[in-house]
């Protein structure tokens, strides 16, 4: 048996702040107990309670005086390898997944891709060939419904039995990942019945083509145009027709990456009426901006995704929304791409910039910088950054909580250190850092996943091959 004693720190879940050694026995965490009271104490010495002497292969005991002990990770929004624009995503599941630990995340929950004329199964076949034998931390996929048809919707239910339970359509990118408004609601109806999750890329792509189409004949290619294209008002539009499909379907909704302060407003009022209706925002909005779209020299190519950043004011309607609970979760979208070579290729034309920013591990540092700043409370970081991506996505409580029972994915983390954020120092594979310069109050220091330490005082222990699939059941976030 291996055994691990996290002694002296404060627990943090999106419960409860306490102080107390936790017992670890083969990769679960067993029992908790005060901090100092002779339960506590008898697990450091080895002993039983009953005073038996040291048992054989007594693991380790780490010390976690003065530091949190909170929760993995779980970032439910990730695309190592994805394939987009005529390139692909830097990062790949061992180096991203060693870049996750890093920033200690334990639980990504990746999106294998259907192309348009191809089966379900065959994008989640093709991911798992990716993934396997390559992760340092567990992982779990979601399913990109390309190309609804019959097939896929019968396909629909034998994924979520598999535990592959949430889709995400994509209202943008015509031609691409497009599903028009007939096929969302059929595979939305489809997950009323076997209980799946839609996640909704919620843009009205169409016209967003016709304004990409307008700017580009006016000569405007910088990057910054992105931004502009890509309105608000398109994102509220779609993310208001969303809720109306999935209302109309009588089945839940997940909007994924809202960037926009109108579409806050279409969740907050869905949510009033008692809708099953979730959001997630990601960092970039939280602390990015168009002005960084607008920096020069093409700069700006390194902050371009969909949906875009947003002008600052939009900033303090995710916090809220955020506090209120009509924001539940933050994702990062991590979909890296390096400046040199790939963001470079929509030089003098926008619109071929590859989509996506890097941060898988920044997320659980910019976040607990959010509650340095009175952003958001402890409980809440863990919340939103831990516990509900794991109950929304049916990982719960395995995954998201330091409890008896539960998988010790375990993050000790020393609030008091100062770090800068740089592409120098990160671990990404991606030449750029989105927060480059960004002081942080707060790092991981020690990381274990089942058990097994990945990081250990800030070096690497862990090794590809470590992280193992991890089949989801179905949202445990209903109403
Ligand atoms: N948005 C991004 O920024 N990248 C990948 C896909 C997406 O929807
Ligand atoms: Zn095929
Ligand atoms: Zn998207
Ligand atoms: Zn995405």
């Amino acid at each position: 048996m291996s055994r691990t004693v996290i002694r002296g720190g404060l627990v943090i879940t999106a419960s409860d702040e306490i102080h107390a050694d936790v017992l670890i026995e083969d990769g679960r965490i067993v029992a908790l107990a005060a901090s100092g009271t002779p339960a506590a104490d008898a697990w450091t010495a080895g002993r039983s309670e009953t005073g038996a002497p040291p048992s054989e292969g007594w693991g380790r005991v780490i010390d976690a005086t003065g530091k949190y002990v909170i929760p993995g990770g779980v970032d439910a929004h990730t695309h190592m390898e994805l394939p987009f624009g005529g390139t692909s995503a830097s990062d790949t599941f061992e180096t991203g997944t060693r870049a996750a630990a890093w920033g200690g995340t334990t639980t990504i929950v990746d999106f294998a891709v259907q192309s348009v004329g191809h089966t379900l199964r065959e994008g989640l076949d093709a991911w798992h060939a990716k993934a396997e034998g390559n992760c340092a931390i567990d992982y779990a996929f979601h399913m990109i419904v390309s190309d609804v048809n019959q097939e896929t919707l019968k396909e629909m239910d034998l994924l979520v039995e598999e535990g592959v339970t949430s889709f995400k359509q994509f209202m943008a990118y015509p031609g691409v990942f497009y599903s028009d408004d007939g096929q969302i609601l059929r595979a939305m109806q489809r997950s009323a019945e076997n209980g799946g999750l839609i996640m909704m890329h919620a843009e009205n792509g169409i016209a967003i083509d016709v304004l990409v189409e307008q700017a580009l004949a006016r000569g405007e290619t910088d990057p910054r145009y992105h931004g502009e294209v890509r309105k608000a008002l398109l994102e509220a539009e779609a993310t208001h027709r969303a809720i109306k499909l999935a209302q109309v379907a009588g089945a839940p909704l997940y909007v994924v990456h809202v960037s926009a302060m109108e579409a806050v407003a279409e969740l907050a009022r869905a949510r009033d009426e008692g809708l099953n209706v979730f959001g997630e925002t990601c960092p970039q909005y939280l602390f990015l901006s168009t002005d960084n779209l607008a920096e020069p020299d093409f700069e700006g190519s390194k902050y371009v995704c969909s949906t875009p950043l947003r002008p600052k004011e939009h900033q303090a309607k995710l916090w809220q929304g955020l506090r209120t609970n009509d924001l539940q979760v933050v994702s990062t979208d991590h979909c890296p791409f390096c400046f040199v070579g790939q963001k470079e290729l929509g030089r003098g034309d926008f619109s071929k910039i590859p989509n996506g920013l890097p941060g898988v591990e920044n997320r659980m540092d910019l976040l607990h910088q959010a509650v340095v700043d009175g952003h958001i409370s402890r409980r809440r970081w863990i919340e939103i950054a831990c516990a509900t991506p794991a109950r929304m996505f049916g990982m719960y409580p395995k995954k998201g909580t330091i409890a008896p029972g539960a998988d010790a994915d375990v993050v000790i983390y020393d609030p008091h250190a100062e770090q800068t954020v740089s592409a120098a120092t990160h671990h990404m594979n991606v030449d750029y850092s989105a927060y480059e310069g960004k002081r942080i109050t707060g790092r991981v220091e020690t990381v274990l996943s089942r058990g097994e330490p990945v990081i250990t005082d800030r070096e690497y222990t862990g090794r590809a091959g470590h992280g193992a699939y991890t089949p989801r059941s179905t949202c445990q976030y209903l109403n």
